[in-house]
């Protein structure tokens, strides 16, 4: 028996099945996860995990974790890059699953997957790493050194956004670091995520290794893992997801001296000056805005316009936008696909009456497509799929709502400034610091973003989005809580140090005691120093 079967009656459904201390096991519950481009096609059918089997794959992580650390690191990454390979060679097939399940346009489920390879093969090289550090000692023979230990068991919780590239940020360095990981995937994204443990397990790591548990978030199997922190049964929490969760997170490991990773909501903002090349900006505003549906957490959310070029942004702008072409995910002749659930989707149709509430005008009036749309750009199924046109509001400020609110769908704000003060005043605007962009060609003006903005990403003359795997990933205030995602920076998150003296005196010696006192300073004469120049 493996962690997934076949559907008899609809042969290309998954039926999963959860994966605990290293054997597939089938609960009572179950939900569906269906094509967000044709809700007839059920994707997966996935166990909703109680709190009883959450704790046991908890509890049998903790044995796993011991036997794990204990393998010499580069053994350890040895296997990583193994499934960095493995990656590889299924890469186009997990590019259409992943496609087909959450939404995604094919061209950004190859990128995606893509992320988690190069994620595998930088981390294939930091298991030679790792390093620590030898220090010198206040005293005579003794040697100091320092080594990253692991944490221990990791709770992972990701979205269903990014299903294969966020979840190899996290399981990929807190797997090289030593650590074993219960993982609870998004319930958007269940399938994609049977595939990637696949695929961890086929590398070669100890079955028990990674534990996967389907379900929801709130009130479901989500929450039973966060209750493990309190049963003692977990060392760290990794999270990407809502502010609002991130919170109750951040509580829950706060009250327990714990260190959680939490990767939260944006309201990302993108400035144009006055000096910008505007059909570059437009390019970068169109893709931050409404690539992926306006799903990630680097997507645009105010694009800041100085007054003098407002409406020639704002022309090209709307004129582009109107045209974007929307449809079933796995064609390549689209720019955005399906909304990943109707969460999204009816946030988003809300998202309007805040912006009109507020005073904001629609620039672009963008609805849902149903069989009466007449969206010319529009290929997919309208009655199957969760399909929204870009929404645009104009003439908003800066403590408006819309401003103010993340909103995971195609929908943007123009604000006008004058000047760059205005500008990068407007900018830091928000609660979130997650990623940000300006488009201008003075590189005086570069740098005063660079270092004015408060924001853990920072482009310029590029869009808000952009991740790559070797850079830090991660936010400043409502965006999280400081830990960052990726290259060398994220193996803080998923390390502990120790530090260690050895001493071959032959003699108990005592730090700050036993160490050479210096004679007294002798600077009597500096009292006759004569400055006065006569
Ligand atoms: C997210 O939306 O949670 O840079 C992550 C980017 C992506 C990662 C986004 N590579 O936009």
């Amino acid at each position: 028996m493996d962690s997934r079967a076949q559907s008899d009656t609809h042969p290309h459904t998954l039926i999963l099945r959860n994966w605990i201390a290293g054997k597939p096991e089938t609960t009572g519950s179950s939900t569906e996860s269906r094509n967000p481009g044709d809700r007839d096609d059920i994707v997966a059918l996935a166990p909703v995990t109680g709190p009883d089997d959450v704790r046991r794959a908890c509890e049998a992580a903790k044995g796993a974790q011991g036997r794990w650390a204990a393998r010499p690191a580069p053994g350890r990454a040895q296997i990583l890059g193994r499934l960095g390979k493995l990656l590889t060679q299924r890469k186009e097939a997990l590019s259409q699953f992943v496609s087909r399940e959450m939404g995604k346009p094919i061209k950004e489920a190859r990128g995606s997957v893509q992320e988690a390879i190069d994620t595998a093969e930088f981390f294939q090289s930091e298991g030679r790493r790792l390093y620590g550090q030898t220090v010198p000692s206040e005293l005579p023979n003794k040697e100091l050194m320092t080594y990253r230990r692991p944490v221990g068991v990791v709770g992972v919780i990701t979205a269903g956004n990014f299903p294969v590239a966020v979840p190899s940020w996290k399981i990929i360095p807190a797997l090289l670091c030593g650590n074993a990981v219960v993982w609870k995937p998004s319930d958007d994204a269940p399938g994609t995520a049977a595939l990637f443990g696949e695929l961890l397990r086929a590398a070669g790591l100890p079955p028990d290794l990674v534990s996967i548990v389907y379900g929801g978030g709130a009130g479901s199997t989500g929450e039973h893992l966060i209750d493990q922190v309190d049963a003692g049964l977990l060392q760290k929490i990794s999270f990407t997801g809502s502010t609002a969760v991130g919170r109750k997170i951040g509580e829950v490991c706060g009250r327990n001296l714990q260190h959680p990773s939490l990767e939260l909501g944006g309201k990302n903002p993108l400035v144009v000056l006055a000096d910008a090349d505007i059909d570059l900006a437009v390019d970068g505003a169109l893709w931050s805005s409404f690539g992926t549906a306006g799903q990630r957490c680097t997507s645009c959310g105010n694009i800041i316009v100085d007054g003098s070029v407002m409406d020639e942004f704002r022309e090209k702008l709307l004129a582009r936008a109107k045209t974007l072409r929307i449809g079933d995910a796995r064609s390549a002749d689209i720019d955005y696909g399906p909304m990943i659930n109707a969460r999204f989707l009816d946030a988003w149709k809300a998202q309007r009456q805040v912006g009109l509430d507020d005073g904001a005008k629609l620039l672009l009036d963008g609805h849902t497509i149903d069989k009466n749309s007449d969206y010319t750009h529009f290929s997919g199924n309208a009655e199957k799929g969760h399909y929204a046109t870009p929404r645009i509001f104009d003439a908003v400020t800066m403590n408006m709502a819309i401003a103010q609110t993340e909103c995971f769908g195609p929908t943007v704000n123009l604000v006008t400034v004058s000047g760059v003060d205005e500008a990068i005043a407007a900018a830091n605007a928000t609660p979130y610091g997650l990623s940000s962009a300006i488009y201008t060609q003075d590189a005086h003006l570069m740098h005063r973003f660079k270092t004015e903005i408060s924001a853990g990403m920072t482009s310029i003359n590029n869009s808000t989005t952009g991740a790559e795997a070797h850079l830090p990933f991660g936010g400043n205030g409502w965006s999280g809580n400081g830990t960052r995602e990726s290259g060398i920076w994220v193996i803080d998150a998923y390390t502990q140090w120790q530090c260690v003296n050895v001493d071959l005196n032959g003699q108990l010696q005592l730090a700050q005691m036993d160490t050479e006192e210096l004679p007294e300073p002798q600077l009597d004469d500096w009292d006759a120093l004569d400055s006065s120049g006569k």
